[in-house]
């Protein structure tokens, strides 16, 4: 059972990684069992040790959650901006990543999201050659994403770093990590060939359940 698309934005202080809900192996070739348990066990937990670091003296911010940590980001103190945006986002994205990687779900955008699918990037092929076009081009370490717009349309983003589009009023929809520790183990330069393996991969019933 994948729990619901924004369960991660509900949670508070002190945050925690959820379990993969899978096993490393579960998404083979694409990713690499190596790969899943360091990205996760390490790289993920890591974001949610320092945003618990972070803000362990911020006690005004304990009663908020994390969407409203992301989404807020500019009402907090400047001390802790920094490390909400990095931890935060970081957190918030790859909890949303593990899910778009189940196993399983229907390998097509369907209903309401492959509706806006065709209205937005006139087919799924056209969206996922956005999506690939923007994680290449990403330099150096960041995300490519597909979002909801304030205006409930689709858009693709290449973001930096651990930028969540919370940051800017955007629905994250769909997000690639290019960082090379998600996949350097397996594909060392060869970001397109990761990008190809992740976008057949995609669970098309955990992204369609972000627009509902
Ligand atoms: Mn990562």
């Amino acid at each position: 059972m994948i729990p619901g698309p924004d369960a991660i934005l509900e949670q508070k202080y002190p945050f925690t990684v959820p379990a993969l809900g899978y096993a490393t192996t579960a998404v083979e070739p694409a990713v690499d069992a190596q790969t899943m348990t360091i990205h996760h066990d390490r790289h993920h937990a890591a974001y949610v040790t320092n945003l618990n670091t972070a803000l362990a003296s911020q006690t005004a911010l304990h009663q908020h959650t994390l969407g409203e940590l992301l989404m807020g980001l500019r009402r907090w103190p400047a001390a802790v901006q920094t490390a909400i945006r990095n931890n935060g986002g970081g957190h918030a994205n790859h909890a949303l990543f593990w899910k778009l990687l189940s196993p399983g779900g229907a390998s097509a955008p369907s209903g309401k999201l492959a509706e806006w699918i065709a209205r937005d990037f006139g087919s799924t092929d056209a969206l996922k050659a956005q999506l690939k076009a923007a994680g290449t081009g990403q330099f150096g370490s960041g995300w490519a994403w597909l979002v909801k717009t304030a205006t409930n349309r689709l858009a693709v983003r290449g973001l930096p770093n651990q930028d969540s589009p919370l940051l800017e009023g955007e629905l994250p929809i769909v997000g690639l990590d290019v960082w090379e520790h998600a996949y350097y183990l397996k594909y060392q330069n060869r970001r397109a060939d990761y990008l190809d393996a992740l976008l057949a991969r995609i669970n098309w019933d955990v992204a369609g359940a972000q627009v509902l």
